[in-house]
């Protein structure tokens, strides 16, 4: 940890102390210590290590031991009670331009203004103005920064930057003649990460062709300013506000580039510890081995062998081993290639050295989808096109689920209007036969207590039923948990929709015990969305691997409500392989009849176990 990010928090705290109303002289130590730990000329890592006193002015013991917490662990206790104790949206106001911790108080004591939309729908409102303190300028400034925020928020959702990053890509290779030698992005991006902090792009270019690549980068027409240009290392914001980070490397060196700003972070370090160990040395310009033993250890793969060549004068007596593609790199330590999704520092190094890293689902193993929303609720193209579009996907089945009764906002069928839905859907099922089969199914509101929508003679008549919570997000932890346990257990429901019901980049999900719902679902077989709106993305990859560890099967749904969001399952597919899904983990990438068996089965097991239990 640096002596500026431990100054940071140490001025977070502040901040959060002065929301929170506390003791000025408490907030100022705070202030005072993140000035002085900024000002330092020696790293504290460094004096902590050294198990010296330390002798700063303005750095009392309580401090002191803050910053060995902080420096051992990388953590802080208190900072994160502190900042679990505040609503997170009051931290997000104060990420506004002149937005203080002042402000941010008056704002949520005076209005109950907890967040950024809160505040802009107060202004628009006029509830702010004539109130002292918040002068007709302060708020014309605030609107100007909300717009700014907007477009220089700090993250963007995976399907932004890739879009973004397509274009870009698409723009540089259109020249007259080639100029690049490779070039792919890396970073969070390559990685899948559900959120991205920038586009990272490492290019090499054909000999004599530097200049023109660079000019040919700094005259995008997207750009809005250079941050810096140097002959290795571009970086630009473009009009959206996301930044753009461009290695550019000598093509020798381009899969060694490409590995080490894949990241993650944690990954490369991961490697480079491990690694270290037995000789080797690991950066963006390549795998060094110290010339003695040098012969050892090195592996070959199945694509060729791996090759060395003496890397000249730059590494001294150090031998560089030469490979041609990220799964000659890894072999290069016996182990398996590591897909980029899988690089987050989560075992998958020695899962890589044991083999044991599985087949990946990919994105054509798909042979249906569920989660179809049409017309009848709050879909925007009739049942018929929404089909057709599966048709011409190659879809084997397709899955309808509207909104159930309770579902007052999305127009929610009552059971007579599903009814006529599932006569339809039998008058579909003739009309497609041998093309694609239609699964009728629901997506019911999971109420309060956390019983269905419907009476189970009208419930009996679907093919499955996906349970999500739409109401109510505010419960207790435990409440929570019950209410959507209850669904789980419930014999009619066939998977758990939207686990967390979170929206990426604008709210957090409703508080559930995750672990408790996944022993839940795997004791009564019940199926878990992962939900493909690139907005949800939910069950989080994270909790993926425990779903599966658990043999908790997983739908990748796209929630579709028209057919150009389809598509959104390849979303979905990416977060399947962060959670290290294979294709036997997945629902709907099972055949017509396994899926038929395996929606029956999980009703019939159900009736079994509460038949049982009575
Ligand atoms: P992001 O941009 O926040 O979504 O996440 P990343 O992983 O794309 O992070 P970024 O853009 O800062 O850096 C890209 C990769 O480059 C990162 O995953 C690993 C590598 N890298 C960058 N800086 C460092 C560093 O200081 N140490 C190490 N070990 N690796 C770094
Ligand atoms: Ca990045
Ligand atoms: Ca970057
Ligand atoms: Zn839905």
């Amino acid at each position: 940890m640096t002596n500026s990010e431990i100054a940071g928090i140490f001025e977070h705290i502040a901040e959060i102390l002065e929301i929170k109303g506390e003791n000025p002289f408490k907030i100022r130590a705070y202030l005072n210590a993140g000035a002085v730990i900024s000002r330092l000329g020696e790293n504290l890592s460094d004096i902590v290590a050294g198990g010296k006193n330390l002798d700063i002015p303005g750095i009392g013991k309580d401090l002191y031991l803050k910053i060995k917490e902080l420096v051992n662990t990388g953590r802080l206790a208190y900072y994160d009670e502190l900042v679990k104790s505040v609503p997170e949206g009051l931290l997000e106001l104060m990420k506004l331009r002149g937005l203080g911790p002042k402000k941010a108080n008056l704002l949520y004591n005076n209005f109950n203004i907890k967040g950024i939309k809160e505040l802009e729908e107060a202004i628009k409102s006029g509830k702010l103005t004539g109130i002292s303190g918040l002068g007709q300028k302060t708020v014309e400034n605030l609107k100007k920064s909300i717009e700014d925020y907007k477009v220089f928020k700090q993250r963007f959702l995976y399907i932004d930057a890739f879009n973004q990053a397509l274009l870009f890509e698409a723009y540089l290779k259109n020249t007259p003649q080639k100029i690049i030698d490779k070039m792919q992005t890396a970073g969070s991006l390559r990685r899948k990460m559900e959120t991205v902090g920038d586009i990272d792009i490492v290019a090499s270019v054909l000999a004599g062709k530097e200049e023109q690549f660079s000019k040919k980068f700094l005259s995008y027409p997207e750009i809005l300013r250079v941050e810096s240009a140097g002959e290795t290392k571009i970086a630009v914001v473009l009009k959206s506000g996301i930044h753009v980070d461009l290695r550019i490397v000598q093509p020798a060196d381009f899969v060694y580039a490409l590995h080490h700003f894949t990241g993650s972070k944690l990954h490369n370090e991961e490697l480079r510890t491990i690694e270290k160990k037995r000789g080797y040395k690991i950066n963006e310009y390549g795998i060094f081995k110290g010339s003695e033993n040098a012969e050892d250890d090195i592996v070959g793969n199945n694509t060729g062998e791996v090759k060395k060549r003496e890397a000249g004068k730059k590494h001294g007596s150090e031998n560089k081993i030469t490979v041609d593609n990220e799964a000659e790199f890894y072999a290069v330590f016996g182990m398996q290639f590591i897909p980029p999704e899988l690089r987050e520092g989560t075992g998958e190094i020695e899962a890589a050295l044991s083999r044991n890293i599985p087949a990946l689902v990919e994105e054509k193993d798909l042979q249906g989808v569920f989660h179809i929303h049409t017309t009848y609720t709050d879909g925007k193209e009739s049942m018929e096109e929404m089909i057709e579009a599966c048709v011409k996907q190659g879809y084997k089945y397709a899955g309808i689920s509207d909104h159930s009764v309770s579902a007052h906002y999305a127009n929610g069928l009552s059971a007579s209007e599903l009814e006529s839905q599932l006569e339809y859907i039998d008058r579909l099922n003739k009309k497609y036969e041998g093309r694609i089969k239609i699964f009728k199914g629901i997506e019911s509101d999971i109420l309060p207590d956390g019983s269905l929508d419907y009476d189970e003679k009208t419930l009996a008549k679907l093919d499955f039923v996906i349970a999500s919570v739409h109401s109510n997000f505010n419960m207790a932890e435990n409440i929570m948990t019950e209410r959507i346990m209850n669904a789980v257990k419930n014999p009619y429901t066939t998977m758990i929709g939207h686990l967390t019901g979170r929206l990426l980049l604008e709210r957090n999900g409703y508080a559930v015990d995750i672990s408790r719902v996944l022993d839940c679902a795997s004791e009564y077989k019940t199926i878990i969305e992962l939900n493909a709106n690139p907005k949800r993305l939910d069950i989080d990859w994270r909790h993926i691997r425990e779903a599966i560890s658990k043999n908790v099967l997983l739908s990748i749904n796209p929630d579709a409500h028209n057919s150009s969001t389809i598509y959104f399952v390849n979303y979905g597919v990416n977060i399947a392989r962060k959670g290290w899904a294979r294709k036997s983990d997945i629902l709907n990438a099972k055949s017509v009849s396994e899926v038929s068996a395996v929606l029956s089965g999980i009703r019939d097991y159900k009736k079994n176990v509460l038949r049982r239990s009575k």
